[in-house]
């Protein structure tokens, strides 16, 4: 069964240097986020493998799911719940192919008609935003606000994960506004502390520890 989880974690080491991929997974998971995205935009690619593998077996012990950003050829290397990829990323039509029914397949989208593509292809979720002006991506684009959220959730069926500088202030105005889970980097992994971070963002959206990795089935 596909669980698709409320509390996404996108591990980053460009935006900060104290903490591994690695490090930040077992601090987001300690704080209890159910989804750790693997986010390295540059890298070895056997090392890739590795750092995932290492991430697959953190979130399979925390009963939370790992998703790999971009890269199709590591997911599958390491046998990773998930990917998540952009519109210029691999086709989702043949990640899925790929992959196969079981994984979970993430799709950027900013348009009805990009979301209602994404899915048709074999997206399972949509990853919206920004919904906030965000400095961790250069080429986000404008901030859609929380209008823009709502006005694409009450348009499309799928699961909306909203993102794009939300953080503990915002992440429950996101969730009102219809998002089906939130997606963070900065608010997380920049934090000083980034399992009281995620724990205190956990809270606001009304998630606990015992809830860990018990994401809604779609
Ligand atoms: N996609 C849209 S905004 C964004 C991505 C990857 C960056 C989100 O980072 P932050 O720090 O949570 O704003
Ligand atoms: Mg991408």
């Amino acid at each position: 069964m596909k669980h698709i989880g409320k509390l996404h974690v996108l591990t980053d080491t460009v935006l900060q240097n104290r903490f591994s991929h690695i490090d930040l997974t077992r601090m987001a998971l300690e704080g209890g986020a159910d989804t750790i995205q693997y986010r390295q935009k540059v890298g070895k690619t056997r090392e890739r493998i590795e750092t995932a593998l290492a991430m697959q077996a953190l979130c399979s012990e925390a009963g939370a799911i790992l998703i790999v950003n971009d890269r199709v050829d590591v997911a599958i290397a390491a046998n990773v719940d998930g990917v998540h990829l952009g519109q210029e990323d691999f086709p989702i039509e043949k990640a899925r192919d790929l992959l196969g029914p079981d994984k979970v397949i993430g799709a950027t989208a900013k348009t009805v008609v990009q979301i209602q593509q994404a899915v048709s292809e074999g997206a399972d979720y949509v990853g919206f935003g920004p919904i906030y002006a965000t400095g961790s991506k250069a080429d986000a684009g404008d901030a859609k606000g929380l209008d823009g959220l709502s006005a694409m959730v009450q348009a499309v069926s799928v699961p909306v994960v909203a993102i794009g500088g939300i953080g503990l202030e915002t992440a429950q105005d996101v969730m009102a506004a219809g998002a089906f889970g939130i997606a963070l980097i900065s608010a997380v992994c920049c934090e000083d502390d980034p399992v009281a971070a995620t724990r205190a963002i956990a809270g606001s959206i009304g998630m606990c520890d015992q809830i860990v990795g018990s994401g809604e089935q779609v």
